[in-house]
């Protein structure tokens, strides 16, 4: 009796062994092909990490992307950053234990990618750069696709050297700018000053971050207001700063644009004699420079899906993309002939 008892044990605990051992020796072969075991197909998984959704054009940037995928038969890890670096930080880091094909990102600001991205190249994942530009070293991203914000600063520039062309006398300008420490903050910025720096009459007398908020836009302009309100010199003709006319408003993007005209509606602005010039070009912004209210907006094309697909697969298939790609725009000024506008789809 004691024997067979000792023998069935022997054999019970074999068979547990060579279970527990067949099960190792599968996962193992699983984790030779490199294959993420959870991929349950051949479709290239792209990580995406977006900043947030603070403007119409965020929003139409990130259905863009979700359309190109979908229509290339590209799995998407997303993931909405809320504004937060960290949270970007994060992502990406899951997106690299999750072993996706490819990461691409917007850089809520330029600074503080290199060790994240170095992982990324530990991993073997190549990284795009979308929308926005960083301050790292250039082997540690395969490349960057968006807008040219400089040459949008500029042309947001040209158009107010052509529009005073014939005034003598000093331009005050109020710039509303967007998320501080952002490439395409600094680069608007830049653009704008190397046009109107050539002549003299024009000075930015206050310039303050209005995060690309429609609130933040609002506020900005209801402070300056409130301010000329409780100095007791009110004046509903424009913006004032310092009790110094506001003759221009160069605002980085539309939505904090549309919260300036907010204000001006709320306070009984009359607001005819102020320069409007803003970036983006969502449908709002469109309708309110048909309506007078706006003078020049200068396109920023948020629809960078479709190239950003092309870039994946290039990459997938082991091939280099350009450093940089840039998606054609194009400016609407109060001199066009409105009736060729063609609906902007957000
Ligand atoms: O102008 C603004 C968004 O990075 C180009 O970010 C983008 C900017 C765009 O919030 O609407």
């Amino acid at each position: 009796m004691k024997s067979k008892l000792k023998t069935t044990c022997i054999i019970f605990l074999l068979s547990a062994v060579v279970i527990i051992l067949s099960f190792f020796i599968s996962l193992f072969f699983f984790k030779l092909d490199g294959k993420n075991p959870e991929k349950k197909d051949d479709r290239l998984i792209l990580g995406f990490s977006q900043i947030g959704s603070e403007s119409a054009w965020r929003t139409r940037n990130t259905q863009s992307i979700f359309e190109a995928a979908a229509a290339n038969d590209i799995q998407i890890l997303f993931d909405d950053a809320q504004q937060k670096q960290e949270n970007q930080l994060k992502a990406i880091r899951s997106f690299i234990v999750y072993q996706v094909d490819i990461i691409a990102f917007v850089p809520i600001v330029e600074d503080g990618w290199d060790n994240v991205l170095r992982e990324a190249k530990n991993a073997g994942i190549p990284v795009i750069l979308v929308d926005r530009h960083i301050n790292a070293d250039k082997s540690l991203y395969a490349g960057f696709l968006g807008e040219d914000s400089l040459e949008e600063g500029r042309k947001a520039g040209q158009f107010l050297v052509e529009k005073c062309l014939n005034q003598k006398e000093k331009i005050n300008i109020l710039e509303i700018s967007g998320t501080e420490n952002s490439s395409v903050v600094k680069e608007r910025s830049l653009g704008f000053r190397e046009i109107i720096d050539g002549d003299k009459k024009f000075n930015i007398i206050h310039s303050q971050t209005g995060d690309f908020l429609r609130s933040r836009g609002k506020e900005i302009a209801e402070n300056l207001i409130q301010k000329t309100r409780d100095s007791g010199n009110f004046k509903n003709d424009a913006l004032y700063f310092d009790s110094q006319k506001i003759d221009v408003i160069f605002s980085h993007n539309d939505s904090m644009t549309l919260g300036v005209l907010d204000s001006f509606a709320n306070y009984g602005i009359n607001s005819r004699d102020t320069i409007i010039i803003s970036i983006d070009a969502e449908q709002k912004s469109i309708d309110a420079l048909v309506d007078g209210k706006l003078n020049c907006v200068v396109e920023c094309n948020p629809d960078s899906g479709e190239m950003l697909m092309k870039l994946v697969r290039l990459l997938a298939s082991g091939k280099q993309i350009p450093r940089t790609t840039y998606i054609d725009e194009r400016v609407f000024t109060e001199n066009d002939n409105f009736e060729l506008y063609e609906e902007r789809g957000y």
